[in-house]
């Protein structure tokens, strides 16, 4: 069996553009599976927002890292978990392997801008980027700790966000793989793929690119073919799905006092169980239990 770390290495360089979907749990790790993705972006904007918190490390390091646990023990796809800043500095960075490496976690991806963080999309004065040295030496310290040479460490520029110009953004990006960036993550919030097809113009590392379509969703997929992206990481797609289906559902029971009018908004129950993987349990309980 190919180790889940090997998998998410092979992805990141294969000539063909990939996709993950993003989960929260390790119900959402499920479905992404299910669904057919090759791995799963466990979102910190989606595991804070399920958790009933901000995407501001309000949910602390260890436990995102519970709920990650949950989400990959659930697949066998690999993981890649969004570890913001790496929650904190280089030191911190390098804690966070070891025990993502403990857990089988495939990669990390770390950002570059300051502890505690603000999502990409809140507009405001505290998106800060951290000095391009000081992220540099949080890659290092994230490869010279992996023990499994083929965990993957995404480095991701916030470059753009904060309006900082191309040749900067790039010239970043050039350090983060020349420090041993198995990939680098390119984020834009404009509503078109500019920033992105400008960055990939200029490019000319082997380090393949990963991108977040959220604000310029409605590029077709074949713009980013031909840019020669490698991974595309629908962040938030089921959390936002299930906000929608639970708010439906919530307003409908509240409103008829009744759960009748809802079948057509939810799964049977059995269809939970399937997910559970309850009929594994009662094959070992016969083998098991006296
Ligand atoms: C996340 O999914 O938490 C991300 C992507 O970091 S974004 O929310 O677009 O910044
Ligand atoms: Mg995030």
């Amino acid at each position: 069996m190919v180790k889940k770390t090997t998998e998410l290495k092979r992805i990141l360089h294969s000539k063909a553009l990939d996709f993950f979907l993003e989960a929260h749990n390790g119900l959402s790790a499920k479905i992404v599976e299910e669904a057919g993705f090759p791995g799963v972006w466990a979102s910190g904007l989606s595991i804070s927002a399920s958790l009933g918190v901000r995407d501001n490390n309000e949910a602390s390091w260890t436990q995102i890292l519970e709920v990650v646990e949950f989400m990959n023990d659930n697949i066998k796809i690999p993981l890649l978990l969004d570890g913001d800043t790496g929650y904190g500095n280089f030191n911190n960075v390098r804690r966070l392997v070891k025990k993502l490496e403990q857990r089988d976690v495939a990669g990390v991806c770390i950002e570059d801008k300051l502890f505690p963080k603000q999502n990409s999309f809140i507009n405001d004065e505290r998106q800060l980027l951290t000095s391009a040295e000081e992220f540099v030496g949080k890659i290092k310290a994230a490869k010279d700790t992996q023990k499994d040479s083929d965990f993957c460490v995404v480095a991701r520029t916030e470059g753009f966000i904060v309006d900082r110009s191309l040749e900067e953004t790039l010239e970043r990006c050039v350090m983060y793989s020349e420090a041993g960036a198995d990939a680098i993550l390119v984020h834009s919030k404009l509503s078109t793929p500019d920033q992105i097809i400008a960055f990939e113009k200029k490019w000319d590392k082997h380090c393949p690119i990963v991108i977040v379509p959220t604000s310029y969703a409605q590029t077709p997929t074949s713009v980013f073919e031909k840019l020669d992206i490698s991974l595309i990481l629908w962040a938030n797609h089921l959390l936002r799905a299930s906000i929608l289906q639970m708010q439906r559902t919530a307003s409908q029971i509240y409103h008829d006092h009744s759960t009748q009018n809802i079948d057509n908004l939810i799964v049977p129950m059995k269809e939970v169980f399937r997910l559970q993987n309850v009929e594994e349990l009662k094959t070992a309980e016969e083998i098991y239990l006296p």
